[in-house]
């Protein structure tokens, strides 16, 4: 096996999924900030590896490999000792896909990555009702989803828990999460918690995250 290396900046949700798998999985890894920042992730050499600018990136020997969901499923696949946190069987991939499919288009990008495009991007102090009226369909759809589950896509962990908790928790700094409200989602975060590595591949960025946003004066318009 050749040596892991994953380029992305600790405070960034999907970066910290890929962080999340790989320790779920226990690979080692070599990891290179890209501070966004400062636009190291529009210099030539980045975009030459990368020409979609994006964090995280992963490198495995000669492969380049961008996008969190494509990472996580690449990792297990390759280098899981069984399919437990992408599971092959039909029905349950399936599932955990959809899972996925709705971080990217809608939980992610048109929600979290939108707000904070907003306000730590463009400098932007205001940011409109309607987005964290999204933030708030967002968590009824998580929640859901979770419906008696113990994890976002059925019974047992995957990879659709980390891309959810790293999500879920840059939302939190939007719109608090009322846990009378999200009883699913706040037992299912305080379960993300319990994991062993969960401290180490999520807690600091996460931290580093909120105090980013938290640092923001910006106002909500009708
Ligand atoms: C999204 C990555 C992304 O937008 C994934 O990897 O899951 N679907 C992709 N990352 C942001 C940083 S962040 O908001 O965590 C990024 O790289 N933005 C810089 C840019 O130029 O897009």
């Amino acid at each position: 096996m050749g040596k892991l290396v994953l380029y992305g900046l600790l405070a960034s949700p999907p970066t910290r999924s890929c962080c999340l798998t790989l320790k779920a999985l226990d690979l080692p890894y070599e990891f290179i900030t890209i501070n966004l920042m400062v636009g190291e992730h529009m210099l030539p050499e980045y975009l030459q590896k990368n020409p979609q600018h994006t964090v995280p990136l992963l490198q495995d020997d000669e492969l380049y490999l961008w996008d969190s969901h494509a990472i996580n499923a690449y990792l297990v696949r390759k280098y899981g000792k069984d399919d437990a946190l992408y599971p092959s069987e039909l029905v349950q991939r399936a599932v955990v896909d959809q899972r996925l499919h709705y971080d990217t288009s809608l939980m992610f990008t048109d929600s979290l990555r939108e707000l904070t495009k907003r306000l730590l991007f463009l400098n932007e102090s205001s940011v409109p009702q309607s987005k964290i009226d999204g933030v708030a369909a967002v968590y009824d759809m998580v929640e859901n989803f979770l419906g008696e589950n113990d994890y976002v896509a059925g019974s047992e962990l995957t990879i659709a828990d980390f891309s959810y908790v790293t999500s879920i928790g840059g939302l939190t700094a939007y719109l608090a999460l009322d846990a009378a409200k999200y009883p699913a989602i706040t037992a299912w975060w305080d379960r993300m918690k319990q994991l062993p590595y969960y401290e180490q591949a999520n807690a600091e960025g996460a931290a580093q995250f909120e105090a980013m946003v938290k640092a923001k004066t910006y106002t909500v318009e009708p």
